[in-house]
């Protein structure tokens, strides 16, 4: 248990349709990552890790499996204080339905915390994947008398566009920040970087959006300003005023908020040393299941992730993430993909009764041919489909699946017949 006094609040989502079509039927941080976790797993196992257990999701509505998942793992004993609550826009009885931006989200769910006990408020974004001990982070902010610490990383000029920019002077102080410059406002904000990062062309330092703020700044801050977003109005306001601070993390960290960013991410746990580490001392926590063995048979596995309770036939399963409870039929090649898997079985009786009605059973059939695709929980693909993503694809939306930079995402749910291509 860390010594400082701390309440985390996990920013869980914005009206963003960015991870569409995962997002359609579900809240971002229930979206299913890595085969058998979500999103939400991360900011809180990190947290966890820490040794801070008041934890706080936000989001813009709840869904009954963001619930289930975090009443199923998160419960503490009742002689710890700890928590995790899941705050969502729609229950909120004053004002619009939605949070309309990051601190707006904070601001309105700070009557939350009046109740709890806390000095400082950690918060998270919840779309980024990596590991970081955020008590050395809290630490830091003490040690230095920060009003509000802002964990950075160094990125270079193509992905600098995209973030909060900062420069800071050599005791850590910020002293200039812009949200997301354009390519132009770009040339003043290059940093002093050791030859190491110069040469991978990391220049800028970048808001990783995880702040630290003592407690009655935040409050104050959040009273004064009327800003709805850290990154645009907040923060930059605040710079002259506050002592704000840069801890600069060096470990990988990625944003997961885009179909692009999250395919990677995925896929990047089949490398042969992964950047992100499953296999960690820190656990990363999630809903015990208490699934049956997967069984495999007659499949060469290539650089692959395979999940419990899978059946799987496939000839080949190759650089792919199977989650939990997949079945892939005989003769089937599944390459370069992210099968999220299922929230069910079916038994003999409901596969028959799928068949009489023509229907594909869940999972993938046999004899597919499957590439650059992520495929949504309880979808049934039929025999003789080939799905080929790639770059060839334009972005599309169909009923059953869409197309983003090339991948493509099967919906929840969703059927897709006997001998289709896609
Ligand atoms: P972005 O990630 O673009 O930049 P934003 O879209 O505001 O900022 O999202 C931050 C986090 O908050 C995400 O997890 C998002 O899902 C969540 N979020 C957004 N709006 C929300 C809302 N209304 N309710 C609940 N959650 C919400 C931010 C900073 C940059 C920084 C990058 C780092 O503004 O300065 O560089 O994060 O990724
Ligand atoms: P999953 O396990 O895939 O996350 P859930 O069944 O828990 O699926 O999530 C779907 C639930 O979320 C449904 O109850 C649905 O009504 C609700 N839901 C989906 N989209 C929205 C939305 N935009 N606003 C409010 N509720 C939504």
């Amino acid at each position: 248990m860390s010594h400082h006094n701390v309440v985390a609040i996990v920013l869980g989502g914005g009206r963003g349709s960015r991870l569409y079509p995962l997002t359609d039927q579900r809240s971002k941080p229930a979206v299913p990552i890595a085969g058998k976790y979500r999103l939400v797993d991360i900011p809180i196992s990190n947290c966890l890790n820490s040794g801070f257990n008041k934890i706080f999701v936000l989001t813009q509505f709840n869904s009954s499996s963001l619930n289930s998942h975090i009443k199923n793992t998160y419960n503490f004993s009742i002689f710890s204080k700890g928590f995790v609550d899941i705050l969502a826009a729609e229950q909120t009885n004053d004002g619009d339905k939605w949070f309309e931006g990051t601190a707006d989200a904070v601001r309105r769910s700070f009557k939350k915390l009046a109740s709890i006990d806390y000095d400082y408020v950690l918060i998270l974004s919840g779309d980024q994947l990596y590991q970081m001990d955020f008590d050395a982070l809290v630490d830091f902010h003490v040690q230095n008398e920060g009003d509000l610490t802002i964990a950075t990383i160094p990125v270079n000029g193509k992905d600098a566009t995209g973030f909060g920019i900062l420069k800071s002077d050599e005791h850590n102080h910020i002293t200039s920040f812009i949200e997301k410059p354009n390519s132009e406002q770009l040339v003043d904000w290059s940093s002093e970087v050791n030859d190491h990062l110069k040469a991978e062309g990391r220049e800028y330092l970048a808001s990783m959006g995880i702040y630290v703020f003592s407690k009655g700044v935040l409050k104050r801050l959040l009273e004064e300003n009327s800003g709805m977003d850290f990154g645009k109005e907040i923060i930059p306001d605040a710079i002259e005023d506050i002592n704000v601070l840069s801890y600069q993390y060096e470990g990988y960290w990625t944003d997961i908020g885009t179909i692009g960013s999250f395919y990677e991410a995925n896929i990047g746990l089949t490398d042969n040393i992964p950047a992100f580490n499953l296999f960690d001392k820190n656990t990363v926590f999630t809903r015990p299941r208490m699934l049956p063995p997967s069984k495999i048979s007659g499949t060469t596995l290539i650089n692959s992730v395979i999940s419990d309770g899978c059946i799987i036939h496939a000839d080949k399963v190759d650089r792919s993430v199977i989650g939990v409870r997949s079945r892939i039929g005989i003769g089937s090649v599944v390459r370069g993909t992210y099968m999220m898997g299922s929230d069910y079985y079916e038994d003999f009786s409901d596969m028959d009764e799928a068949k009489r009605k023509n229907m594909p059973i869940v999972g993938v059939g046999e004899r597919c041919y499957i590439e650059n695709a992520i495929l949504d929980k309880n979808c049934r693909i039929g025999n003789d489909v080939r799905i080929n993503g790639g770059p060839h694809l334009l972005n599309a939306n169909h009923q059953t699946y869409t197309v983003c930079d090339g991948i493509v995402v099967i919906k929840k749910n969703a059927v897709i017949p006997s001998g289709t291509t896609i």
